[in-house]
């Protein structure tokens, strides 16, 4: 690994590929500004009673009030950050760890994740050099501090709003985000990638990979650490280790103990006596960080190498990454001196430089909170209390758990899966039922998938409850080890379609495209949360081949439930009549349909009454239902809040195949653009995506020959 710790002079290119305000360098007169620590900023004496340095360290008053950030308003770019003392560091960590907290209680977001690396993102931006050097972050729900110290401080307040800065670290929005990312795991690959593309181009710059002890728990982390081991690629991996393998929200009773052998190993490491012992006897191992033991800093020894496994050295070792830690991720000093030694060795190969954080670091009511305060709304920022909205109707998800705890009561062969998100999937509530039957796997989609095969092979009837987004990591799995031979595994896709502030990487796009095509496999979607009910029971009745359901984020509309919230089983590719009319036909597909009922609703006040039906089978399709609309309405027109080669698709395929369309008819598919639709309100991406109730008024309307009125309803 080349050393280029030079210091970097600003320059064009180091602006973000989006122009965003702030001050101009010219004005950077607290460029070489010292740290005030507390009394005074070099720029008048504002006093900072709110961000103090005591004597067991920095103390932060979250007050509400906007915290004088003195440092931090003299740093718009890492440039600015390399002459900073390690004091000027600690105070920089603290000024941004209040800010943070100050624009996350106006805006909401990912909060601990990001107060947990507050160190490590300034002593990471203090000792390597962005642009040029890559710095890729797993998941990137933890990059706020990166986005704040690279440009983007002034737009934090637009945070996963509607065109504002995405939640995640997205190449679009600043050449400082390397790689773009959403789901986890990807980091190490991504790195390794731009680290070989280093060497072949004969460029000189470093990769640092960032990440969790969750992220590492997936097999593609795995696989990249292996492949880097073997190619002995200079690279850096951190190994942010917060002991929060799943997200807190795993169980209703708080942050679980940390799921996977991983997990274990890391905290024998972090414990063992052996390894300190042992700490003096890594200085004489061959391969040395720079060549010749005594030319390693004494604190990177005292880092040295955790050498605990049986074979005397660590999993990491055995992989062929030289191992560094645990180092306290939380002091900056530490952190800049081993980021330094190992940026100046000449080629380390692969180094992973294991830290330890918590989640929350430095916020009392994250630190202490059952969940963490990882993803929150706008909250009080003395007491961390949100401001959640009261909702008349509970969650799809919460629908979904409920009814599935209603057929394990009756039915004790049921079992749930999820891999890391027992929260996020509401099988936390199954959990608490039946502790002894949910198995959450950490985030190991295709190890879920394929784990849920072996259990339907024994007999059980496994539900395995994965974001429609998340399955497709798994999607190998789900054909080969489960549509191929025809184990019925239920698959519960939460979160199918548009997902609002997560934006495109958490979309449920493609599910319906991708389940639908497998021979084996029976496709369904509510239209509301008690067809949500009765579709659990059917996915339970359904026990000689696979089955999937897809369900959306957000609150049901307030139908009413089946009686004991017990769903019953549905007939297997039937659809509905909702309301009926003449000359349009709306056949819609899972909670769209409700769209569409408001598009017959918005319509019958001009005098014009439309059929609506309501599919809820893809695969079988309902060709009874779909002849008898085709053959009784001039046009139809297929609504569904999916990609291309969805539910439109099948239909489609039907009417030409079965002759129905060498007539007259009208057919028209409406499903989300061939795009991918950024962050924002539901509402504003649903507009987006030409999916309200008034743009299939607006369709009804141009194809009956009214494009007058068409353009009224835009
Ligand atoms: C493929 C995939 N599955 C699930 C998730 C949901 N998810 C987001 S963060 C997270 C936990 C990550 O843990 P870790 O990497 O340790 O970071 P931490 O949250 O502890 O900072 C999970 C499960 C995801 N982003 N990607």
């Amino acid at each position: 690994m080349a050393v280029s710790g030079s210091f970097i002079v600003p320059k064009q290119s180091l602006c973000p590929r989006i122009k965003y305000p702030g001050p101009s360098y010219s004005t950077r007169k607290l460029f070489y500004l010292r740290a005030s620590h507390g009394s005074s900023s070099s720029d008048g004496g504002v006093e900072n009673k709110l961000i103090r340095k005591e004597k067991d360290g920095w103390k932060i008053d979250y007050s509400g009030e906007k915290p004088a950030t003195p440092l931090l308003d003299s740093i718009n770019y890492p440039v600015h950050m390399k002459n900073l003392s390690t004091q000027d560091l600690e105070q920089l960590a603290a000024e941004l760890r209040a800010d943070i907290v100050h624009t996350v209680s106006k805006t909401g977001g990912h909060l601990s994740s990001s107060l947990g690396v507050v160190e490590l993102t300034v002593a990471l931006h203090h000792v390597f050099n962005t642009p040029e050097d890559k710095i890729i972050w797993d998941v990137g729900h933890q990059a706020y501090p990166h986005k704040i110290l690279t440009g983007r401080r002034s737009l934090m307040h637009t945070i996963r709003k509607t065109s504002g800065l995405a939640g995640f670290p997205k190449r679009e929005e600043s050449i400082h985000d390397a790689f773009g990312a959403g789901h986890s795991s990807t980091s190490i690959s991504a790195g390794l990638g731009m680290a070989v593309a280093r060497d072949l181009l004969e460029k000189k710059n470093h990769v640092i990979s960032v990440i969790g002890d969750g992220a590492m728990t997936a097999g593609m982390a795995y696989e990249a650490m292996n492949n880097a081991g073997f190619l002995d690629t200079n690279m850096i991996i951190v190994l942010n280790d917060n002991k929060q393998v799943s997200l807190p929200t795993a169980t209703l009773d708080g942050p679980a103990n940390p799921v996977g052998a991983l997990s274990s190993a890391l905290t024998k490491i972090q414990a063992s006596t052996e390894f300190r012992k042992l700490r003096e006897a890594a200085k004489t191992i061959t391969k040395q960080i720079g060549g010749q033991a005594h030319e390693v800093a004494a604190k990177v020894d005292e880092y040295a190498r955790g050498m605990i496994s049986a074979s005397g050295s660590t999993l990491f070792e055995e992989l062929g990454i030289y191992y560094i830690g645990p180092v306290d991720g939380h002091n900056v000093e530490d952190l800049v001196t081993i980021f330094e030694r190992v940026k100046a060795a000449p080629a380390p190969g692969p180094v992973m430089i294991h830290i330890v954080t918590e989640k929350g670091k430095g916020y009392p009511p994250a630190e202490a909170a059952p969940d963490k305060m990882h993803g929150v709304v706008k909250f009080e920022p003395r007491t961390g209390k949100q401001f959640k909205p009261k909702a008349a109707t509970l969650s799809y998800t919460q629908y979904f758990a409920e009814a599935l705890i209603k057929e394990a009561e009756v039915d004790e062969r049921i079992v749930g899966i999820h891999a890391a998100m027992g929260g996020g999937t509401g099988l936390n509530y199954f959990q608490k039922r039946f502790p002894e039957r949910c198995f959450d796997v950490g985030i190991a989609e295709q190890h879920a998938v394929t784990f849920a095969a072996g259990l339907a092979a024994e007999g059980l009837k496994p539900f395995c409850a994965i974001y429609s987004s998340f399955l497709q990591r798994g999607y190998d799995q789900v054909a080969h080890d489960v549509d191929l031979q025809k184990l019925p595994v239920r698959f519960a896709l939460d979160r199918a379609g548009l997902v609002g502030a997560d934006g495109p990487t958490h979309c449920g796009a493609f599910d319906v495209t991708y389940m639908a095509c497998l021979p084996n496999m029976i496709v369904m979607a509510p239209s509301d949360e008690a067809e949500l009910m009765h579709m659990v029971a059917t996915a339970v009745a359904i026990d000689d081949r696979p089955s999937c359901f897809r369900f959306p984020r957000g609150n049901g509309i307030g139908a009413v439930l089946p009686p004991n919230n017990k769903g019953t089983a549905l007939e297997i590719g039937k659809g509905r009549i909702l309301t009926e009319g003449s000359r349009v036909a709306i056949l819609g597909y899972g909670a769209i349909v409700q769209q569409c009922m408001e598009a017959a609703n918005l319509l019958k006040t001009r005098d014009i009454a439309i059929t609506v039906a309501d599919a809820r089978f893809c695969k079988p399709l309902d060709t009874d239902l779909i002849r008898q609309l085709v053959n009784e309405h001039e046009i139809l027109i297929t609504v569904e809040e999916g990609a291309i080669g969805g539910f439109g698709s099948h239909v489609s395929h039907f009417l030409s195949l079965s002759g129905l369309l060498d007539g007259s008819l009208k057919l028209r598919s409406m499903v989300l653009p061939d795009r991918y639709i950024d962050h924002g309100a539901p509402q504003d991406q649903i507009e987006e995506a030409g999916l309200s109730s008034k743009h299939i008024s607006a369709t009804v309307l141009s194809l009956l020959g009214k494009p007058k009125e068409a353009l009224s309803f835009m």
